[in-house]
């Protein structure tokens, strides 16, 4: 072979090998983003903002590096105005989250499904609704309104805190100020109860609980603790279970149809992972024989007071107009599909 033949061999063959190399990393080039915005409320001191955690770190790992998310935690990407996070994520001002089904309520009226108070009941029947048909159905709607959704993960079931006194029946909370979530749904029923409800951020929640301007919050155990509510004048918690929180992973429509196939399958399984991982630490402290996180509690010098079924039924008899108006706004269907799979559920 001559110097020229063998120069045109060699060329041919290295651009043989590199060929896919070059189109990829061309491809990546052109649709791949060099960070992934990834939006929570809380950050990685709670179980939530963990598992956004634990997402973005198998997601790095399976990709080589790929696909690099970043953590915004405190819905900083929307100035902490977590009611927007919804509409910011179909926009694209945000590129993926982990967020409450609570925050997307106002967006997606179904969603308001799991803040109807007492549904769930324990974490065997919020396993029965996510893990099922109803599961399945809720993320169709999330994908419907414009957004991706992948896996679930958990809040936790959100109890009651204050400042003043034991609550044990629904006159125990009359004419007390409580902060609660953006969502209407939590309005009505603090005010069905009794209390007097206030809206606001989690990010306005805690200047106002420490400085007194609201005497009460609703929020899980890890919230409570990972937040210091102790030391915003919170010496009562009452369990009481009214609602489970969960928490879906989702990405925005056009970043997911930029990436591979293959690409689209790891983040799927990472956020499928991390939302086990993620329920695992939610629970933890607060489930079977692992009551931890209430020794921990009390060992802040907080009263925790844990409702019988018969103290439950006096609350839920109390809200049970907020329950049917808001059953027909989620839909009725969906509704009843979701308290036969509660009832229906494996106790533990
Ligand atoms: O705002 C809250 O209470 C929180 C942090 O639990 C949610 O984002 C739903």
């Amino acid at each position: 072979m001559d110097r020229r033949s063998l120069l045109k061999a060699s060329a041919a063959g290295s651009a043989a090998l590199a060929a896919p190399f070059v189109v990829t990393r061309a491809a990546h080039a052109q649709n791949y983003k060099s960070e992934y915005r990834v939006s929570t409320v809380v950050g990685p001191a709670f179980p939530w903002g963990k598992g956004a955690e634990i997402w973005i770190d198998l997601v790095r790992q399976r990709t080589q590096g790929r696909i690099n998310m970043k953590l915004y935690p405190n819905v900083s990407l929307i100035n902490g105005d977590q009611t927007r996070e919804f509409s910011a994520i179909r926009q694209g001002v945000i590129d993926m989250a982990v967020g409450s089904t609570i925050n997307w309520s106002p967006q997606v009226k179904e969603l308001n499904l799991f803040s109807l108070p007492f549904l769930a009941q324990d974490h065997a029947g919020l396993d029965a609704l996510t893990q099922g048909e109803v599961g399945k159905r809720t993320l169709q709607i999330i994908e419907k309104a414009g957004v991706v959704p992948l896996a679930w993960g958990e809040n936790g079931f959100r109890e009651l805190t204050n400042s003043k006194r034991e609550i044990r029946t629904p006159a125990d909370m009359k004419g007390l100020k409580f902060r609660v979530v953006g969502s209407p749904i939590f309005n009505d029923t603090f005010t069905a109860l009794g209390a007097n409800p206030t809206q606001m951020s989690w990010a306005d929640a805690q200047p106002a609980l420490a400085s007194g301007a609201v005497e009460g919050q609703e929020n899980p155990m890890h919230i409570f603790t990972a937040a210091k509510l102790h030391t915003m004048s919170q010496k009562f918690v009452t369990r009481w279970g009214y609602v489970a929180d969960p928490l879906v992973y989702v990405v925005n429509r056009d970043i997911w149809n930029s990436w591979s196939p293959a690409d689209r399958d790891i983040v799927r399984q990472a956020a499928v992972d991390a939302g086990k991982q993620e329920i695992a630490i939610a629970r933890k402290g607060l489930s079977g024989n692992d009551l931890g996180m209430i020794k921990e509690v009390e060992a802040l010098g907080v009263k925790v007071t844990t409702l019988t079924d018969a103290e439950k039924d006096q609350f839920k008899k109390a809200i049970k107009p907020v329950y049917d108006k808001w059953a027909k706004q989620i839909g009725s269907d969906l509704v009843k599909r979701a308290e036969a799979a509660v009832a229906a559920r494996k106790k533990a």
